[in-house]
C-alpha cells in the first residue's frame, strides 16, 4: 500500500487535510459504505459518505458548495452541499485495493438517486471521476459540466475507455 495523497480537501474549512488511501479507511465505520451495489445495482466498490469527510476536515457553516475537481482530465463539478449531503458518497475501494481508474479510480464521487444528464443540477454527469481535489466555498465554484447534448456527446467521444 502506498502513502501517496489521492485527497486533497480545502476551501472554508477549520482542518485542511490530505488523505491517503489509508486514511480514507481509517475513517468512521460510520460513514463507510462496505458494498455501494447494495444502494444500486450500477455501482460497484466500497465508499465512505460525504458527511465523513465533511466531519474530518470540519467545514464551516458558512459553507455552501462542494466542488468536485478532476485535474487528470480538467472535469469539475460545484453542487451545493445540502441537497446532497445524505447522498453524495467517495467510492475509492474495490475490496481491499484501491479503485481501478477504468472505474473512475482511484476516487469517484457519486451521487445516490440522482437525475439523468442535464436534468437539473444534480444529475449524472456530476458523478466526478478521477476526484484529486474538493473544495468547500460560499459561492458556486468552478463546473465545465456539459450544458447540451452536442457538448455532452463531444465529451463521451473524446472518453478513454
Ligand atoms: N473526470 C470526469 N468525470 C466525469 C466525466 C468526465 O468526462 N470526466 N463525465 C461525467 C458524465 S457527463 C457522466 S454522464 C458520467 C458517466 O459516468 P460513467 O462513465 O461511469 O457511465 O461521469 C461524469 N464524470
Ligand atoms: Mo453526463
Amino acid at each position: 500500500m502506498s502513502l501517496s495523497v489521492l485527497l486533497q480537501v480545502d476551501g472554508d474549512v477549520t482542518g485542511k487535510r490530505a488523505f491517503t488511501w489509508e486514511d480514507l479507511t481509517a475513517i468512521d465505520p460510520q460513514w463507510q459504505i462496505p458494498d455501494v451495489s447494495q444502494l444500486g445495482p450500477t455501482r460497484s466498490g466500497g465508499a465512505v459518505w460525504m458527511r465523513g469527510i465533511l466531519e474530518a476536515v470540519k467545514v464551516c457553516p458558512e459553507a455552501k458548495y462542494i466542488t468536485l475537481h478532476s485535474k487528470r482530465d480538467d472535469f469539475h463539478a460545484s453542487l451545493p452541499i445540502d441537497a446532497i449531503l445524505d447522498r453524495g458518497m467517495f467510492i475509492y475501494r474495490q475490496q481491499n485495493q484501491p479503485l481501478a481508474a477504468a472505474a473512475g479510480g482511484p476516487i469517484r464521487f457519486f451521487i445516490r438517486d440522482h437525475t439523468d444528464c442535464h436534468n437539473g443540477e444534480i444529475d449524472e454527469c456530476a458523478n466526478v471521476k478521477y476526484v484529486d481535489r474538493v473544495e468547500f466555498s460560499k459561492q458556486k465554484g468552478f463546473d465545465n459540466r456539459p450544458l447540451d447534448d452536442d457538448a455532452h456527446e463531444a465529451l463521451h467521444q473524446q472518453e478513454t475507455p
